[in-house]
């Protein structure tokens, strides 16, 4: 019998062109192929078909608007009933997707498993609801892009959506490996903490046939396990950059990237291959790059014989550089492959990227601490019952929120030709925790004293620890300071934490004869290095900063003029 397959509900997009038709009539469909493709100018949908069948009229072409209840396409679905009108449900485009691959009629009539054959796997299927985990203080926070749909098997923290606030971009990754079975949201919808976003199943399907029967089984409401789970933290990236695999982050032209004219599910292909689209030409009409010439631009790179020293392909070649040195450690000497821990991967992708986009440039001076730090010990020992250490870390935090009030441009962000001024100060501080490098931040730290800051940063530095920080802890640092004082060295280059434009570093602190009164005398000198961003910031401004901070560390009665 006939289904009339129409827009389904789209948000409030209205009149969107279809840039894509991926079936033609006489086409064999099977449920959830993608069948047409609307792009606005914020977002791509495919409309996949959500039955079997045989494509009988299109009634769209290429170019034309519609909106939601538009009519695109009848299907012959075999084994109906009665002629029903369907609006399918969107499904974005992910790496999996197989529109460009011909459909055979092997592969489309073959008929759907019923349930008595896969009864046992369903019922030792396990499916769990995949939440939105804590996001911080961010709520309703839209949907900007989807990268998985129903059926795709996916690994333990693949992502599946990306949230994109004014401030930041999150994926929310697979809490574990399975199959999607349902996606609860859509692009476009505003999600917070706890809202359900897809049903996954955590069987270990292996083949996409499989998944197929997993589905059928679910369709006919056999009994499974439901449970929520606790979800994984999900990745934070500063807008607009999204989560790039980390060898691709450092080399591509993340702007020109977002500009390209490609689809989600061919801008996470490119991704996934570390292509940086600006460099791809595209086939499609107006100059969209698919699939294909994503593929054809790999080929030609990997044919040129040296992979990567084509621009636009990752492993850091899109600088014209030489490509990473192969060596067979092994053939040297015994060795261990150790993972690095999901932490070090994040951060050492964030790293790489601010050291290779920023500027840094690093000022160093010497504080002399004398007496700050007699006043610490004497701290230290009147409040000996109140369990709060004051540390030198304290006391830094404090100094330098006076120094960034005097110094607005070091509490600033750049937004390409502007310079984002914040008038609060939360303050980064770099912890080092078994899994990796964490940079918890002490809000509002110029409304606090001493004594409360010192209590944060030790419940946020055990935190970090613990493996216990939420994305909240982490987020909205205005300035970052990285102490090794309590470790040692002399001076060092602080990485600038960005989207922040400059970085504090400390070693530490020792006994140093200084020239005061006439005479040498051993003062307590703290080594700073201060990295800043030089597109914002002047090397002399630079100077002005630490000498002030100096000044303030040598004597904090002048935080209070
Ligand atoms: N000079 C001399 N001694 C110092 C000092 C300094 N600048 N800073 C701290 N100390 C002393 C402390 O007084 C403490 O001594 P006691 O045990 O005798 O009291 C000892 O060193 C240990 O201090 P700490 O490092 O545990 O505490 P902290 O508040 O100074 O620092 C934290 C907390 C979280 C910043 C720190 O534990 C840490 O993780 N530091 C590493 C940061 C890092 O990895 N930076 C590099 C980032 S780039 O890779």
């Amino acid at each position: 019998m006939p289904v009339e397959v129409k827009v389904p509900d789209i948000g409030d997009f209205k009149n969107i062109p279809v840039i894509e038709l991926m079936v033609k009539v006489g086409d064999l469909v099977k449920k959830d192929d993608p069948l047409v493709t609307l792009e606005s100018d914020k977002a791509t949908m495919e409309v996949p078909a959500s039955r079997s069948g045989t494509v009988t009229a299109l009634h769209v072409q290429l170019g034309d608007r519609v909106s939601e209840g538009s009519l695109i396409l009848t299907l012959e679905e075999a084994n109906v009933s009665s002629t029903h009108t369907e609006a399918l449900t969107p499904i974005p485009q992910s790496p999996q997707d197989t529109r460009n691959e011909p459909v055979s009629s092997a592969q489309s009539a073959a008929p759907t498993k019923q349930t008595g054959t896969t009864s046992s796997q369903a019922s030792s299927a396990e499916e769990i609801t995949i939440t939105v985990p804590d996001i911080g203080n961010f709520e309703n926070i839209p949907i900007i892009e989807i990268m998985a749909k129903v059926g795709d098997k996916v690994e333990a923290n693949a992502p599946l959506i990306t949230l994109e606030s004014d401030k930041a971009t999150m994926e929310v990754p697979a809490p574990q490996g399975g199959v999607i079975t349902a996606f609860l949201v859509k692009l476009g919808d505003k999600v917070s903490q706890g809202v359900a976003i897809a049903k996954m199943t955590t069987a270990s399907l292996a083949v996409r046939d499989t998944v197929q029967e997993e589905l059928t089984a679910q369709s006919t409401g056999e009994p499974r396990l439901t449970k929520e789970v606790t979800q994984t933290p999900p990745v934070t990236v500063p807008s607009p950059q999204k989560p790039l695999a980390p060898e691709a982050q450092s080399v591509i032209d993340q702007v020109a990237f977002t500009k390209a004219h490609a689809s989600p599910s061919v801008r996470h292909f490119a991704r996934e291959l570390g292509v940086d689209l600006s460099k791809v030409k595209g086939s499609a009409p107006k100059g969209r790059i698919v699939k294909e010439d994503i593929q054809s631009f790999v080929k030609s790179a990997l044919a040129q014989g040296v992979q990567g020293a084509t621009p636009g392909v990752s492993a850091g070649l899109g600088l014209g550089l030489l490509p990473w040195p192969q060596v067979d450690f092994a053939k040297f000497g015994a060795i261990e492959v150790q993972p690095l821990s999901r932490i070090k991967k994040i951060s050492g992708a964030n790293l790489h990227r601010n050291w290779v986009m920023i500027p840094h440039v690093t000022n160093n001076d010497d504080a002399d601490i004398t007496e700050l730090e007699a006043f610490r010990v004497q701290l230290n020992s009147e409040n000996k019952q109140a369990d709060i250490k004051v540390t030198m870390l304290a006391f830094l935090i404090k100094a330098v929120c006076n120094a960034l009030r005097k110094f607005p441009q070091f509490n600033a962000s750049l937004d390409g030709d502007n310079l984002v001024v914040k008038h609060y100060y939360h303050i980064g501080f770099a912890a080092d925790t078994p899994n990796g490098l964490m940079v918890p931040v002490i809000k509002d730290a110029d409304k606090k004293g001493v004594l409360q800051i010192a209590q944060e940063a030790s419940q946020l530095a055990k935190k970090a620890r613990d493996g216990k920080l939420s994305p909240a802890d982490m987020q909205g640092g205005t300035f970052s300071i990285s102490s090794l004082g309590g470790i040692g060295g002399t001076y060092f280059t602080p990485i600038i934490n960005a989207p922040e434009v400059a970085i504090l570093g400390v070693c530490r602190s020792s006994i140093k004869p200084v020239w005061r009164e006439n005479q040498f005398q051993p003062r307590l000198i703290l080594p700073l290095s201060l990295s800043y961003d030089h597109r914002v910031i002047d090397g002399a401004l630079a100077a002005r900063f630490n000498t002030y901070l100096v000044e303030l560390l040598a004597d904090l009665r002048r935080a209070t003029l």
